[in-house]
């Protein structure tokens, strides 16, 4: 198996997360998505990565689809619980941690490719911030007191809704979700003293 991606990636991140939690043995492609030479378009037509060729040379994507195909693989431990309404929460908390990536990925795209002043919002800016501020609200309220996102394990519930807070740090620096979500930021803390979490922080990778 190989995974194609780049550190600076989320979702490859959640993906790195998840292959070092169930100790699978996979090579590792880092890949520069702006190189005319990449290859990316062969594994897959949109061109993003992540993307999994497996040992048949059949390629998988996007990550929400690779995690689902690794958890069959490799079912211990188990991230995505069997049982329907654990598995769809679990699913669900996915969703939403990556809807956060997305809305931060566009943001940061805009800064790039348009003249906003820095500190300024375009409407699409606020759309899309609008977004980040609700999801963030919603993981907030959603995990509460609890130790773990969904049940009493590490689940790929965690890993996603830590994968979409340390993306923030990365690149939307200046969004302050700890002061507002304590409990988030207790969370984030415990998850990033993890082995799998720490070896796969963008400057680590
Ligand atoms: N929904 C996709 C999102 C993947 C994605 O947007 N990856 C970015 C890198 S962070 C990418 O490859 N962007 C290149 C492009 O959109 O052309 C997933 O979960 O895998």
């Amino acid at each position: 198996m190989k995974l194609l991606g780049s550190p600076g990636s989320p979702y490859v991140r959640k993906v790195r997360i998840v292959l070092a939690e169930k100790g699978a043995a996979c090579e590792y492609q880092r890949i520069h998505l702006a190189a005319p030479d990449s290859g990316i378009a062969a594994a897959n037509p949109l061109g993003k990565i992540p993307a999994l060729i497996r040992d048949d040379g059949h390629a998988l994507y996007d990550s929400a689809v690779i995690v689902e195909y690794l958890e069959g693989l490799y079912p211990a431990p188990v991230l995505i619980p069997a049982a329907l309404d654990d598995r769809i929460e679990v699913k669900r908390w996915e969703a939403l941690a990556d809807g956060i990536m997305d809305a931060t990925v566009a943001i940061s795209h805009d800064y790039i490719l348009s003249d906003v002043p820095d500190g300024g919002l375009s409407w699409s800016n606020a759309n899309q911030r609008k977004k980040i501020d609700l999801g963030l609200g919603a993981m907030s309220r959603d995990l509460g007191q609890r130790s773990f996102c969904h049940g009493n394990s590490l689940s790929l519930a965690d890993i996603a809704c830590f994968v979409a807070l340390g993306y923030l740090d990365q690149v939307l620096p200046k969004i302050d979700w700890r002061t507002p979500h304590e409990n988030l930021r207790r969370l984030y803390e415990r998850l990033a003293a993890r082995q799998s979490f720490a070896a796969t922080r963008p400057s680590a990778a």
